[in-house]
């Protein structure tokens, strides 16, 4: 690995984050034996959720639930993620789990996933567990623009306290205009690149980055390059401010 002399792209601010590749932090945790965890994003920066990466070089067997109330969703970058209940999920494929379920987790030798947890916010009955693969969600274009597809994994009724989308960007597509929500953000970029604005900053971004963006942040997104770009995002939703 070349010395990185002091340099990132990784920038943590009070109200949004990217974070980039060469400065994760891989660490072990005592309820994920065998695997490596990059937390990137955790309630310690003023986020309410955390999201990080997960990589098992050896398989992973019987990782326990989330804890009391946690709700958790996983998305397969690499390998296979699969279930007791028998589901198996590929690269692109998805997992909401609720909170209390009781499911473990197993993992392929080089698999590696994203990891979202929340406390859950529940309204009426829990929802059931969601597995899905995005190649069978047709994509819906947002307000209108067929440049900008949204595939959304959940379902959309009250019960659920977040929703989970991949965004499909036509080369030299944007955001129609710098959006400005009390719900929060967290992004993988998946494929292509442009140029994110959080805040008052620009950042090139590429796939393999992960951006926090906290409530209220202004952010816009201009994809860039000949090839589509994809994210990840997750937001909170379907519940008041108070
Ligand atoms: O759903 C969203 O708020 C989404 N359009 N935000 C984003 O892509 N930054
Ligand atoms: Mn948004």
């Amino acid at each position: 690995m070349k010395p990185s002399l002091g340099q990132t792209r990784s920038d943590i601010r009070r109200n949004h984050a990217l974070l980039t590749p060469e400065s994760h932090e891989w660490i072990t945790q005592p309820d994920w034996p065998g695997a490596e965890l990059a937390y990137l994003i955790t309630p310690d920066m003023g986020a309410k959720f955390a999201m990080g990466l997960v990589r098992c070089m050896d398989g992973l067997t019987d990782i326990p639930p989330a804890p009391e109330g946690i709700a958790r969703f996983i998305f397969v970058l690499q390998g296979e993620v699969s279930f007791a209940t028998g589901q198996t999920l590929q690269p692109d494929g998805y997992a909401f789990l609720p909170p209390n379920e009781p499911l473990t987790l197993n993992a392929s030798a080089g698999a590696s996933f994203v990891l979202f947890e929340w406390r859950f916010l529940a309204r009426g009955d829990i929802p059931a567990p969601v597995f899905g693969a995005v190649a069978d969600i047709e994509g819906t274009p947002l307000r209108g623009d067929d440049w900008l597809m949204v595939q959304k994994m959940l379902p959309t009724d009250a019960g659920f306290d977040g929703e989970f989308n991949i965004m499909n960007f036509h080369p030299g597509a944007s955001l129609a205009y710098v959006e400005t929500h009390f719900m929060e953000h967290g992004l993988l970029m998946l494929d292509g690149g442009g140029v994110y604005r959080l805040d008052y900053q620009w950042y090139p971004v590429g796939a393999g980055d992960a951006i926090w963006m906290g409530p209220h942040v202004p952010q816009w997104f201009g994809a860039l390059g000949r090839e589509p770009s994809r994210y990840l995002i997750y937001k909170n939703y379907n519940r008041a401010p108070l």
